[in-house]
């Protein structure tokens, strides 16, 4: 039996690690914690992880005539019994220091940008455009990694270019609006609106570029119901809007602009936000949750 202490620790980010399996594969772990406004929440949401590693799965194989990915196996004897269900096999790569991010509507950074700019990324949108609004087409507004605890910074596509090449970064916008496109179709045909998401690309070794990372989770992507959908307001996400409405609620008794933690989640926030995970990975997939890999079964 093999355990995930076997494996040495090679990165970890706010609710995920990156483990060593040997010279050419990784353990890409999801944990089931939750992060809101810039904080980790202290109380995990059950079930969370597999979500997130079954919905990058579904992504990667739907994908895979638009784009090769790092996926090798997501059930398989090397996965240790304690992440089986929220772990990944993948390919180790060269990776390329750009996220990649496709927006489809605007708000967040790319909304703040433009009130400031009327640009995002170098991408000039016309005029009159509002938080929540549907660009006329989908842009690619690339950002650098920040440091843990900093927000990466929006950059344009000159800086990419500077960083791996004019040709690199052409087959980059290129490949992450195929992408973007294909997956906001999908979700569109089932109800949900992808609003934006951010992809990291390796190097395989002949040259050619390979999706990594994980894919058009709602970690990585603002997924709205399609329901209700109102540009000019902020819409509510998919996942998180229980946690949300809780800590921002008086009933929390926590202060967003103060430096202290947020206080657990009380048990029905935790029920119902599982429930918005589960949700939105049979409602973008059509599959059934109980059917993905588990410790237990
Ligand atoms: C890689 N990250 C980000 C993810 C973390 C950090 N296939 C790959 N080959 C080489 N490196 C990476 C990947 C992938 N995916 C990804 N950093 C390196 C990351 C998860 C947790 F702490």
């Amino acid at each position: 039996m093999v355990a995930l202490a076997d494996y040495p620790q090679i990165a970890a980010g706010k609710v995920r690690q990156l483990h060593a399996v040997d010279d050419e594969h990784l353990l890409l772990v999801a944990s089931d914690r939750i992060s809101a406004f810039d904080h980790v929440l202290s109380t995990p949401i059950p079930d969370k992880g597999r979500v997130l590693t079954a919905m990058s799965v579904f992504w990667f194989n739907l994908l895979a005539d638009v784009v090769p990915n790092h996926l090798v196996a997501w059930d398989d004897p090397r996965i240790p019994a304690e992440v089986r269900g929220r772990a990944l096999i993948v390919r180790r790569l060269e990776m390329l220091p750009v996220e990649c991010v496709a927006r489809g509507y605007l708000t967040g950074s790319g909304l703040l940008d433009y009130q400031r700019t009327g640009a995002v990324c170098g991408v000039v949108l016309p005029e009159g455009l509002t938080e929540a609004s549907r660009l006329p087409e989908p842009i690619f507004t690339p950002a650098t990694k920040a440091e843990l605890g900093e927000h990466d910074e929006n950059v344009s596509f000159e800086a990419v270019a500077g960083t791996v090449g004019q040709e690199r970064a052409a087959e980059l916008r290129e490949l992450t609006l195929r992408v973007y496109g294909r997956a906001a179709e999908h979700a569109r045909e089932r109800g949900v609106i992808l609003a934006d998401t951010k992809f990291e690309f390796g190097v395989a070794d002949g040259g050619s570029l390979v999706l990594g990372d994980e894919v058009l989770t709602p970690d990585s992507s603002r997924y709205w119901p399609a329901d209700g959908y109102e540009p000019g307001e902020v819409q509510p996400s998919f996942d998180k809007q229980y946690v949300r409405n809780w800590l921002t609620s008086a009933e929390s008794g926590w202060d967003r602009a103060s430096d202290t933690p947020p206080p657990p989640l009380p048990g029905d926030v935790v029920a119902a936000t599982r429930a918005r995970y589960v949700e939105a990975y049979e409602r973008i997939t059509g599959l059934d949750l109980a059917d993905w890999p588990s410790p237990a079964a």
